[in-house]
Order: C-alpha cells, then sequence, then structure tokens
C-alpha cells in the first residue's frame, strides 16, 4: 500500500505521507516513495509543493524506531544517507517547498520539515530532535540545519536536552513562519502557494538558488551567483511581460515561464 499521496491543483502540488497508525514514521519505504514523488513532479505544470503528513495528530513523528532499532553501524550510515538523499533532494528542489507542519514534528520530522524552504504549522504542533533520548544524534541533517535555522546555542540546547516546543515557541525562534488553527492550516498555505505561483516561474526558481548556493559561501562569490542568476533573467519572456505590465499600469500579468 502506498504511504505518500500526490495531488494537483492548478500549480500547487501536493505531496502528503500517509502512514497515520505510526504517526507518519519516515521507514525505508516512505522515504523512497518521496524520493518518488518528487521525482515525478511535472515541473512545466507546478510552480510550489506543499508537504505535509496525513491526519490531524503527526506531521511525521520521526524516522521509524522500529525499523532503526536492529540497525548495525553500517546499517545506520546506510539509512542516514538514504534519508539525507532525499532530503537533499527536497532541499535542491528547483521550486519552493513548503513544509505544512499539522501536528509532531519530531526527529526526522523536524529534519524533513527543515529541508524544506520554510515551514507553516498548526497551533498543535510540537518540534523537537529527541535522538540523544534514543542512544542516537540526528541522522538526517538536524544537527547541520537546526543550527544554520535557529542560531548555535538554542540548536545546541534543543539537540542536547532533547526537549520539545510547542507551535509559538517555533514561531518566536523563527523554526516557522507562521502559525494557523488546525481547521485552517492548509488553506492558510494554499494561500501562500498561490501567491508565490502567481509570481515570474523563472525568477522564483532563480531566487531559490541564488539563496540556497549563496548562504553556503562566502559575499564575493555569493553576490556572483545572484548576478548571473539575475542576468539570465532578462532572457525570459517573463521579464519583458512584467516590467512592460508595470510601465502600463496594467494589472494582474499572468506568468508564463518562458
Ligand atoms: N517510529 C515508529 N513508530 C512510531 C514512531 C516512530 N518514530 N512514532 C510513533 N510511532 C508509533 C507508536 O509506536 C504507536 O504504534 P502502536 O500503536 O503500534 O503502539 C503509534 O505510532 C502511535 O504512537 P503513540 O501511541 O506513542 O502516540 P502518543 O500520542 O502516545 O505519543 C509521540 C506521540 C509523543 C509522538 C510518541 O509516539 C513518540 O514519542 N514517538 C517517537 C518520537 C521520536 O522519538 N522521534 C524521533 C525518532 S529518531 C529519528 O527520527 C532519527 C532521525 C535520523 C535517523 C538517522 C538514522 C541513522
Amino acid at each position: 500500500m502506498s504511504a505518500v499521496s500526490y495531488k494537483q491543483e492548478n500549480f500547487i502540488g501536493i505531496v502528503t505521507i500517509e502512514r497515520p497508525e505510526a504517526l507518519n514514521a519516515l521507514n525505508s519505504q516512505v522515504l523512497d516513495e518521496i524520493n518518488s514523488t518528487f521525482a515525478n513532479i511535472n515541473l512545466k505544470t507546478t510552480r510550489v509543493v506543499l508537504l505535509t503528513g496525513s491526519g490531524t495528530k503527526s506531521f511525521v513523528a520521526g524516522a521509524d524506531i522500529s525499523e532503526m532499532s536492529t540497525l548495525n553501524s553500517t546499517e545506520g550510515a546506510r539509512f542516514g544517507n538514504k534519508g539525507n538523499e532525499v532530503f537533499r533532494k527536497i532541499e535542491t528542489f528547483p521550486i519552493p517547498v513548503i513544509a505544512v507542519v499539522n501536528g509532531f514534528a519530531l526527529g526526522g520530522g523536524c529534519e524533513l520539515a527543515m529541508s524544506c524552504d520554510f515551514r507553516v504549522c498548526s497551533e498543535n504542533a510540537i518540534f523537537g530532535q529527541p535522538e540523544v533520548g534514543l542512544g542516537i544524534t540526528p541522522g538526517f541533517g538536524g544537527t547541520q540545519r537546526l543550527a544554520r535555522l535557529i542560531g548555535l546555542g538554542k540548536a545546541k540546547e534543543m539537540i542536547y536536552t532533547a526537549n520539545t516546543i510547542k507551535a509559538n515557541e517555533a514561531f518566536d525562534i523563527g523554526l516557522v513562519n507562521h502559525v494557523y488553527p488546525q481547521e485552517t492550516l492548509m488553506e492558510e498555505a494554499m494561500k501562500l502557494a498561490q501567491k508565490i505561483a502567481k509570481n515570474a516561474p523563472f525568477a522564483v526558481r532563480a531566487c531559490k538558488k541564488a539563496i540556497n548556493e549563496g548562504i553556503n559561501t562566502d559575499m564575493d562569490r555569493a553576490i556572483i551567483i545572484e548576478e548571473k542568476l539575475f542576468g539570465e533573467c532578462f532572457a525570459t519572456e517573463d521579464q519583458k511581460v512584467g516590467m512592460k505590465a508595470f510601465l502600463e499600469k496594467v494589472k494582474g500579468v499572468e506568468y508564463k515561464d518562458k
């Protein structure tokens, strides 16, 4: 039975992890299916992806503890590598991916959310990296992405203590961009996605690439990455259409990704 579903509404793709019996925990099958689902997204017809978990209790309650419990050191590293490859694919996916966190985002769940461009969550969301309480480190990028997102001191405290934090604290420390009531979470996420999808697709993708690649290098190199992508925008029809519309005071221009 499939553990990941995909649907498309206009330019928005919705990927849902569907393993409610284990609070959407990530086993090998789920990781493989997330991977193939993203690989099959049509980038000509999709401009934003929302990634969420089924139900109202959990986004993803971590990597699957049953599957991990019997792994030896080599197998553990291989499992970590499998998750890392999938998460890196999401992080570097050409179009924005928004994590819609509808409950627990623990361990691998928090790490999955952090591999997305940004996160929105419901009021009942709980975030944490509880791995040290299970005798392991975060293994799907948590030690790296959490520190980059919320700063070294806060990340170290969360990881060393295994403390979980509620939605409002996640908002206060910048781990999530918005907190919504559970009932309106998906509707609000869709509104954000639609707003992004209305903008020039090439330019949005170029921004993602520039931000992602630039953040990992020094400013001199980073600014050159931006310059190159900025220049490429002037070869698109969307740049002509967008600027002409502004000058002619035309509202509601439709971009075609040319
Ligand atoms: N793995 C497997 N099964 C899980 C997981 C999980 N991570 N989380 C929940 N489940 C299962 C439970 O075992 C339970 O199954 P069953 O009904 O068959 O007993 C079912 O989901 C429902 O869970 P609970 O009954 O526990 O529900 P509660 O509401 O009482 O509690 C919690 C919810 C607090 C979320 C609780 O389930 C929990 O603490 N879960 C584990 C959270 C956790 O520790 N996550 C981190 C896992 S480690 C990790 O993610 C490492 C990532 C990097 C891996 C690198 C590998 C090398």
